[in-house]
């Protein structure tokens, strides 16, 4: 009995391997090949990989090499990029790597080059962009505009606030940027304190414009243009929408004309670099954004060509699944040692786990093998002031990722020493760590030794780049877009589809009529019961 994964012999050969290397000590490996910390790295398209901390031998890879090629993941890697309907589940393909593709290359979809769509969509969000920026594009009354808000959910929102947080440096700062995602009413409220509606573009972003949070903020975002406008007129000037739904959107009131559109080979957590991105593009202009595309480009490709023991995202993919499969690892974390990117671990956090957030198989068995990690992160070195007590000498193994550039975009010296002194430093405690001889030779008390003991063998990967540009952020996104895919391709699930997020739109759809009319009966179990009763009154 088994899968085929855990019945495979690379996954049994891994099985045997991990009794042999489980005890060894990242100490030892580093002294016995001196020479580890350059040989364990990659550097490609401008990312200096360095994987030397893993608890891994050169028979480690290798036979983690040899179990992605027993996948099958090299031709899985091809029939995504080639617009195979790998999304099996929903008939569909899976080309978000179209939405970066150079003009003039070809990618079909059903017997048609989307590349040319992808470009005109690419060229009128310019267009636009330019036109708010010059001033060109006038509200309703006349005046420019100063304010973009995007309300959207999920991947219609983490991508782009992600982007514009991180890109802030190259953002035109005369314009206003927010983010409204949440049906919390308090979200709408809080975004639009001190703005003006004559001033204030409203951008709704949403594949299917049905999403519940982002219709009700959109709706309330229209009344309260209204209110200050009057003119239902006005709408035209204030409301854009980015989405794959026509006819919805003009229902709403918006003018298909200024509807950027994409297409359902894009999943929403994949989507941040076609038409969601609008307010990034608006927010730091369409060369910078191009760039960006270039960057995420420039990583499809490394993907997509290099040889597995060369590729970052295969090896980082690898690394992942060595630990959460063999060593029990539940989660993974991510350090950016960079302000800037203080939302890109929330914007892992949903394309990792609602990717790989799966339990059967493509043919519909049950995984007898664990999936996705819980990923979660904060910047540092604000973590290290908190939460990485845990990993340094809590109970569990904790793989990090540490992400670091070079140049800071702000040269105010010291800090950008201190920054990565920090960063590299902690890399360096959680693999060596510190013996109790070490400790007794400092002259710490016998009672006190064993509570200042770090044990070390503490895995993580470090990720330096030059510079947080928009080229060096779409290469970082690209970069964990396929470790995802190397991971749901070995582990044979659909990282594309994401039925557990569905059946949230679903079931509240039940509950609000039973909120809203307090006499209607209602049958779920006591304690939903209860709780709709209390909220009644
Ligand atoms: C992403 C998910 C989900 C989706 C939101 C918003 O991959 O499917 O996060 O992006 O639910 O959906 P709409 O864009 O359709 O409003």
């Amino acid at each position: 009995m088994g899968s085929t994964l855990t019945n495979s012999g690379s996954w049994k050969s891994l099985q045997a391997h991990y009794g042999t290397i489980k005890n060894l000590h990242l100490k030892e490996l580093f002294e016995k090949s001196t020479d580890r910390g350059e040989r364990f790295t990659v550097e490609n398209v401008g990312i200096y990989f360095d994987y030397s901390k893993h608890r891994i031998t050169e028979e480690t890879l290798d036979l983690l090499f040899q179990l992605a090629k027993e996948r099958g993941l090299e031709a899985k890697r091809e029939a995504m990029f080639s617009g195979e309907k790998i999304n099996t589940t929903e008939n569909r393909a899976v080309l978000h790597t179209a939405l970066r593709a150079p003009e003039g290359s070809t990618i079909m979809v059903d017997g048609h080059n989307v590349v040319p769509e992808v470009h005109a969509v690419l060229n009128k969000m310019a267009d636009f962009s330019t036109k708010i920026k010059s001033g060109k594009w006038k509200g309703h009354t006349g005046k420019r505009i100063k304010n973009i808000v995007n309300i959207g959910i999920g991947g219609s929102d983490l991508g782009p606030v992600m982007a514009y947080e991180a890109l802030k440096h190259f953002s035109q700062r005369d314009l206003s940027f927010k983010f409204v995602s949440n049906v919390d009413g308090n979200d709408f409220a809080e975004a639009v304190q001190g703005l003006l509606a004559e001033e204030t573009l409203f951008i709704i972003s949403s594949k299917t414009f049905t999403t519940l949070e982002t219709m009700a903020n959109a709706q309330t975002a229209r009344s309260w243009a209204l209110e200050y406008l009057k003119d239902p007129e006005a709408i035209a000037k204030h409301f854009v929408a980015v989405s794959t739904n026509e006819k919805e959107v003009s229902k709403f009131g918006i003018d298909p004309n200024n509807m950027f559109g994409f297409w359902d080979w894009v999943g929403g957590r994949y989507s941040m670099s076609g038409a969601i991105g609008l307010s990034t593009m608006i927010a730091i202009g369409p060369e910078h954004y191009h760039a960006m595309l270039n960057g995420l480009h420039q990583m499809d490709e490394h993907f997509r060509t290099a040889p597995l023991a060369q590729n970052i995202s295969v090896i980082m993919g690898l690394l992942g699944l060595w630990y959460n499969n063999f060593f029990g690892a539940q989660t993974q974390a991510v350090f950016p040692y960079d302000k800037f990117l203080h939302r890109f671990p929330a914007y892992l956090q949903q394309l990792t786990m609602e990717s790989n957030g799966k339990g059967v198989t493509l043919g519909g068995e049950k995984t007898d093998y664990e999936t996705g990690a819980v990923y979660w992160g904060e910047p540092g070195t604000n973590g290290q002031h908190s939460f990485y007590q845990l990993i340094h000498q809590g109970t569990k193994i904790i793989p990090s990722d540490f992400i670091g550039f070079k140049e800071s975009l702000n040269h105010l010296p010291p800090h950008q020493d201190y920054l990565i002194a920090n960063m590299i430093a902690q890399g360096e405690a959680l693999a060596f760590g510190k013996t109790l001889d070490e400790v007794k030779a400092e002259g710490i008390p016998d009672v006190l030794a064993p509570h200042k003991v770090f044990g070390g063998n503490r895995p993580s990967s470090t990720f330096f780049l030059d510079r947080l540009s928009p080229e060096n952020l779409g290469k970082l996104v690209a970069m964990y877009e396929h470790s995802v895919f190397v991971q749901g391709a070995i582990w044979d699930i659909n990282p594309f589809d994401q039925m557990g997020v569905e059946l949230g739109k679903v079931l509240a759809q039940n509950i609000i009529p039973e909120l809203q009319q307090k006499d209607s009966p209602i049958h779920h179990d006591s304690s939903t019961n209860a709780l709709i009763k209390l909220y009644r009154g």
